[in-house]
């Protein structure tokens, strides 16, 4: 009895792909109903062979676009030789990880994690710790200041200083220690700064707020508030960082550098998830053995990566090209306002656009515009972020923004 010729079972389709999730997979996500299959570049695959324009990269996770060349080989090369050790041991990818990615960023020392949100939490736990050791903060008195409509990930401390009551319902109790300030006004930070402030934690540009830009000189005067007050400033670049805006840090568009730098998303290349703390040498030395840590922290693979996505930043290519395409970005959104875009806030390749409501909302818009071929998130109401790989070619922007002006005829 021969054995019956291996028929390949079919791959589900697209449709029954989604229904099958809906039982077994926990409905955290309203996803658009699209199903990728396979990627490259700017460019994404459904099951059934659609493609679609990725207008929002990961939430910038992917500015080398969907498997980088460059990135995906140096995976294959570190996949073949070793893939984790913990810290308990070293390994041969650690250090040029380290030294390059504190060259790239004028600082000094790096702690490297996974998600953004350990990178926040980790950056918060070393400010308290600096407060406590060196300001001279008494114990558990120490507090953070933040920005009203932040967004810093998802873990139970994050949430405690989150406004976005969707992002905290009936996750208490809460950490204590943060004080809420609006974003944008230097006088409120002032006075929420005092003698237990620790640090002061911002997002240069706020992403999920929908790409709020602030005024000129804001991020500079947080830098003097912080250094007069004696508090750190902990500048969140998980999204608006490693070349989104422009620069390699949105801070740089203002000649900040703040004492503690949060980086992650696409400094894993949109292969595996790679974040750090960057931060001066005097703030992360608080830390000593086994006060910290992460199974995975910079591992061989993440570090390998991580050094790609350094180099390819050190060229500064990826840079020049968020600021000559958000040249065109801007010009596309510029030609929308008044006919269904009420307004817009744009950096480099980041865009949040607001859409008049009377056209639909953010989810609607999307929808529409996946059926014509482009992918991108809502952010809340009638506001859609438009956050493209920087990869992205000028004539590929163009058509997505005749693809948004279609949609809101
Ligand atoms: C979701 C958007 C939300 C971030 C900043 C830290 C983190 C993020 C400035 C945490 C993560 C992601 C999370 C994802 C959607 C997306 C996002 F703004 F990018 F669109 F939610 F606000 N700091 N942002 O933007 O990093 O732990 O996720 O690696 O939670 O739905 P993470």
């Amino acid at each position: 009895m021969t054995a019956p010729t291996q028929v390949p079972v079919p791959t589900r389709s697209s449709a029954e792909l989604i229904r099958a999730e809906e039982p077994v997979l926990a409905h955290n996500y309203h996803p658009l109903p699209v199903v990728v299959a396979r990627a490259e570049g700017t460019w994404v695959e459904d099951v059934e062979g659609r493609r679609y324009l990725d207008m929002l990269a990961g939430y910038s996770a992917l500015n080398f676009g969907h498997r980088h060349p460059a990135l995906i080989d140096a995976a294959h090369r570190q996949l073949d030789r070793l893939t984790l050790t913990s810290r308990a041991f070293h390994h041969d990818k650690l250090a040029e990880f380290a030294e390059r990615l504190a060259e790239l960023t004028g600082l000094d020392m790096v702690l490297p994690m996974n998600t953004g949100a350990e990178a926040v939490e980790s950056g918060i736990k070393v400010a308290r710790k600096w407060a406590y050791e060196v300001k001279g903060v008494p114990a558990d008195r120490a507090t953070i200041v933040v920005a009203a409509e932040n967004f810093h990930g998802r873990t139970t401390t994050i949430v405690s200083f989150s406004t976005d009551e969707t992002a905290r319902q009936g996750f208490g109790p809460f950490t204590p220690g943060f004080r809420i300030v609006p974003y944008n006004d230097l006088a409120a930070l002032e006075a929420a700064v005092d003698e237990t402030t620790a640090a002061v934690l911002l997002e240069p540009i706020q992403g999920e707020a929908g790409v709020v830009v602030p005024d000129a000189g804001y991020l500079a005067g947080v830098r003097e508030l912080t250094r007069r007050k004696g508090c750190l400033f902990i500048a969140d670049e998980i999204q608006s960082g490693l070349g989104r805006t422009g620069r390699t840090l949105a801070v740089e568009h203002e000649s900040v550098v703040p004492d503690v730098l949060l980086l992650g998303k696409a400094l894993g290349g949109g292969i595996v998830p790679v974040s750090a703390v960057v931060a001066r040498r005097d703030v992360l030395a608080v830390l000593r053995p086994g006060e910290h840590g992460s199974t995975f922290g910079g591992n061989p693979l993440a570090a390998a990566v991580g050094t790609a996505v350094v180099e390819l930043l050190e060229t500064g290519e990826y840079q020049r090209r968020a600021t000559e395409l958000g040249v065109v970005l801007r010009g596309g959104l510029d030609r929308l306002v008044g006919k269904g875009v009420t307004g817009f806030r744009a950096r480099g390749l980041w865009a949040g656009v607001d859409i008049d409501p009377v056209i639909g909302t953010g989810r609607e818009i999307g929808e529409r515009l996946m059926r014509e071929g482009v992918l991108v998130k809502d952010t809340h109401g009638s506001t859609i972020r438009l956050a493209p790989p920087l990869t992205i070619t000028a004539d590929e922007l163009e058509s997505a923004l005749g693809a948004l002006e279609k949609v809101l005829a």
